[in-house]
């Protein structure tokens, strides 16, 4: 982060007629009373540029049990990929308090779904809305592919994993810390299974060459993918080996590890989605 001799303030003053940064992540600079280099994030320039850069105005995600809630998943790493700090409150589902919470304020607004994004007095939530959201305040570049044909690619394939895919979805809850031996995925679920190993095929043999998550880099596609490699991992589908690698990679990204690592440490169990229907 900023090195000391470079105050906040000096900062501001110095990026507030600047027009903004986007498509750079990283910018490096040179300090003129030691000559050492630091590098800030342009997610913070561009916040000192608006003038909304406040150390205590953090944005505030609510998501539910991390072993369980796949929508809130998403929403937690679009945050994660915003490059900007966020509170996460975590609102147990189904808990005891369920009912209650559901009608406490910061819920309500999406009726008793979560993930729920407050940025002061902006609520965002569905999760595709608060990736929208945080791309709208930090930059396209930072979720979506440059490239027009594949950034084409990679929304169609968010909007249809956010809008389909039923069956996969019923039928293989998310469950984060579980193995389920002996898992039968019904005719529809298959069909489901093989679409999404087909998208990602396609996505990474056109477009994945410069990494190894399905655009290449880290973005919004695998956001919304994650969740699907958890289930295919609970339920053991058997996948080729390119969606085997893909899977790696995602599983072993710095925030997954860091979002399974609390789903095991979590105490709540959700009976109706610890056994095969
Ligand atoms: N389309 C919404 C779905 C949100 C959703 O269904 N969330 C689940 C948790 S994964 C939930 O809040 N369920 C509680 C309930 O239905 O009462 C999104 O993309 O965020």
């Amino acid at each position: 982060m900023c090195h000391p001799a470079c105050s906040p303030a000096k900062l501001q003053k110095s990026f507030e007629k600047w027009p903004g940064w986007t498509g750079l992540h990283r910018v490096t600079f040179v300090t003129f009373v030691t000559c050492r280099p630091f590098s800030l994030d342009t997610v913070w320039l561009n916040l000192y540029r608006r003038g909304h850069a406040r150390w205590d105005a953090r944005m505030k995600l609510i998501i539910g049990n991390k072993n369980y809630s796949s929508w809130s998943l998403r929403g937690w790493l679009a945050a994660k990929q915003s490059g900007l700090s966020f509170e996460e409150i975590v609102v147990p589902l189904f808990g005891e308090n369920w009912e209650a919470d559901k009608q406490s304020g910061q819920i309500m607004p999406s009726s008793g779904k979560v993930p729920l994004l407050w940025d002061e007095e902006v609520v965002v939530w569905d999760s595709l809305a608060i990736m929208e959201y945080l791309a709208d305040k930090v930059g396209r570049d930072r979720f979506w592919p440059k490239d027009d044909v594949a950034r084409g690619m990679a929304r169609a394939m968010v909007a249809e994993m956010h809008s389909s895919f039923q069956a996969l979805r019923s039928e293989c809850p998310m469950n984060v810390r579980k193995r389920f031996d002996g898992f039968e995925p019904s005719e529809a679920c298959k069909a489901d299974i093989i679409r999404i190993l087909g998208l990602w095929a396609e996505a990474r043999s056109r477009f994945g060459s410069g990494g190894p998550f399905l655009f290449g880099t880290f973005g919004a596609a695998d956001v919304f993918f994650a969740p699907v490699v958890s289930r295919f991992i609970s339920y053991q589908i058997p996948v080729p080996g390119f969606a085997a690698a893909y899977m790696q990679a995602l599983w072993e990204h710095e925030w997954m590890t860091g979002w399974i690592e609390a789903s095991e440490n979590e105490e709540w169990v959700i009976e109706q989605y610890e056994t095969l229907s």
